[in-house]
């Protein structure tokens, strides 16, 4: 152990530690742009490039960095003191000197990180004001927008996309004064392999990263009194959008989610979990059948759209192996536009499905060409869950003195085993239930199958089903999807069944959540409030779901049927 004193704080920290690091033992806040620590990944974002961490160090004669600097035995540090203020200020008065100055219609307006420091900071004048960049902006996707005059080159997104996700899209363009974080060679976004994962979007501290706003379409659409406009919510924004309203990380605010979107003027507020519980009837069946036919094994989910984007653009050779279901938002939109167009004697036409997500990457989704391309296109307007608080903080909702409702039936509801879709593991487990009680014609008793839950990226659980012995991979973070993959490729994978979501933590860690400052202990609060929400559940198994089976008799047939298959799969392209 070294022995430092902070500010006149004695401590002791173990070899290795940051100084910022042990500046969070003792309390003291010592704020930083570019900083960001991904334990969980082994990970850290530490360029030191903002340089408004600086910190004093007794016998040293220019300030350091603490983002980076280790401390060593005997170390006296000042973080409080004019010196250091004085840099903080600097660094941050150097950065706005070339940064536009629209805040007030910024999309990151109070949730800027640059904005924020400049406040704490007492900056109160703008004193060095000169040239500035002037990029256009890039809106070529459906899922992000990139304003390169607001980069800050902290690097966070680099990061995020280069080392957690290992796509490498994203570096430094230009040098110099010119320079930005981009696409090599500047390159339009849609014309890159972005999955559209948005996890650089949720860790850029300023607006050069955002998701599309489709807000106005869909006030547009509530406006419109010849639209029957339906919404359906994905199961990860229920255990975030309170934090958009003060509440707690993990608050479960299912019932006044569903008041607000009743407020807001929807016709109908189904709910994706019902989608989610008809996937597992698709894929559940689909592996079954892989497994007893000698088809392709393993089978990996397929409900993640940029995981989907992913194996398309990295692992072509792979295409045969996903499972060919849609995902939970895309099937619902499906049979919106189908079965309860004709239940409710509705020209499909007239209706109107907006989708609330986790996710910028269901956004692109919704227009991939292959799922838009006849009558029964799906989705039309997708959300991400800041959008849906932004639409409420318009409307002036008091989201937690609202009363709680139900969803509107029959495609509002759910079982638990859809709930676990947001999380990590969550998409197996449910699969697993289902699974378990049609080979072996025998109730499962015990429905959490702990082996297949958990945060650390890559996992591995069994599960024995009869005689079968399933072997179930789980990836989490697209870098350790790759690995998996690589695997497969390899002819080294001994799984049965993967399951991988692209974002850290699964859904509730999309791109599209309350911002989490890369702070990883708000998604495990998340996790812990969508376990909880399915105990809360009477069924916790797909198939029980007594409203999917009157889709199947009236509608659908059996699970894969001609019928289903035309509604409910997909296919994919290189
Ligand atoms: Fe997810 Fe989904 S679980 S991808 O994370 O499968 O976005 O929440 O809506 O579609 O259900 C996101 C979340 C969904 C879908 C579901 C799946
Ligand atoms: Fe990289 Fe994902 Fe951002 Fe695309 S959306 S640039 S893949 S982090």
């Amino acid at each position: 152990m070294l022995n430092i004193k902070i500010n006149d704080l004695d401590l002791q920290v173990s070899e290795g530690t940051t100084i910022l690091e042990a500046t969070k033992q003792v309390n003291i806040k010592i704020p930083t742009l570019c900083h960001l620590n991904l334990h969980e990944f082994g990970i850290v974002n530490q360029t030191a490039s903002c340089r408004v961490c600086m910190v004093e160090v007794e016998g040293r004669p220019a300030l350091v960095p603490s983002c980076s600097e280790l401390c060593t035995d005997g170390m006296v540090i000042r973080t409080d003191n004019i010196r250091s203020i004085t840099a903080r200020r600097m660094a941050v008065e150097l950065l706005l000197s070339n940064h536009p100055y629209d805040c007030l219609v910024c999309p990151k307006n109070l949730e800027c990180d640059l904005q924020a420091l400049a406040s704490d900071l007492g900056i109160r004048e703008i004193r060095y004001n000169g040239e500035k960049m002037n990029y256009a902006k890039d809106t070529s996707s459906f899922s992000l927008v990139k304003d390169p005059n607001k980069c800050v080159m902290c690097r966070r997104c680099e990061t995020m996309c280069n080392e957690v996700q290992t796509c490498g899209i994203l570096s430094a363009v230009n040098r110099g004064f010119d320079v930005f974080v981009g696409p090599a060679f500047n390159l339009d976004m849609v014309d890159t392999s972005c999955t559209y994962c948005g996890q650089c979007v949720a860790v850029c501290p300023t607006a050069a990263l955002t998701e599309v706003n489709n807000t106005d379409k869909v006030w547009d659409m509530l406006n419109d009194p010849k639209k029957h406009v339906v919404v359906q919510v994905a199961p990860a924004v229920r255990v975030a959008i309170g934090e958009l309203f003060d509440m707690p990380a993990g608050t479960i605010s299912t019932g006044k989610m569903v008041s607000s979107l009743r407020g807001l003027g929807f016709d109908a507020i189904f709910d994706t979990d019902f989608g989610a519980d008809l996937t597992i009837m698709e894929e559940a069946s689909e592996l079954i059948h892989r497994i007893q036919n000698g088809g392709r094994l393993p089978m990996l989910t397929s409900c993640c759209p940029a995981w989907v984007k992913f194996f398309e653009h990295q692992f072509p050779d792979l295409l045969d192996i996903p499972s060919t279901c849609k995902s939970p938002q895309i099937m619902l939109g499906a049979i919106v536009k189908s079965y309860y167009a004709e239940k409710m004697n509705m020209d499909p036409e007239d209706i109107v499905v907006v989708s609330v997500m986790p996710c910028l990457a269901k956004k692109a989704e919704a227009a991939r060409p292959e799922l838009t391309k006849d009558e029964n296109n799906n989705v039309d307007i997708v959300i991400t869950t800041r959008e849906l608080g932004l639409m409420l903080k318009e409307a002036a909702v008091d989201y937690a003195g609202l009363p709680e409702s139900d969803f509107d039936s029959i495609l509002g509801e759910s079982t638990g085993a859809s709930v676990i879709f947001g999380t990590t593991g969550g998409v197996i487990e449910a699969a697993v239930r289902t699974a378990y009680e049609w080979i072996t014609n025998e109730t499962l008793e015990k429905v959490d199958f702990e082996q297949l839950r958990g945060f650390e990226g890559i996992r591995e659980g069994h599960v024995q089903i009869g005689d079968l012995n399933l072997r179930i991979g789980i990836a989490h973070g697209l870098g350790n999807a790759r690995k998996l993959l690589e695997e497969i490729q390899a002819g080294t994978s001994h799984f049965d069944a993967i399951e991988i979501m692209a974002c850290p933590g699964g859904c509730i860690g999309g791109g599209g959540q309350p911002y989490h400052h890369g702070d990883m202990e708000i998604i495990k609060k998340r996790q812990a409030a969508i376990y909880q929400e399915d105990r809360n559940k009477v069924l916790r198994k797909s198939h029980e779901n007594p409203y999917i089976k009157k889709l199947y008799d009236e509608f659908l047939g059996k699970p894969n049927s001609h019928k289903a298959h035309e509604l409910l799969h997909t296919h994919y392209v290189p």
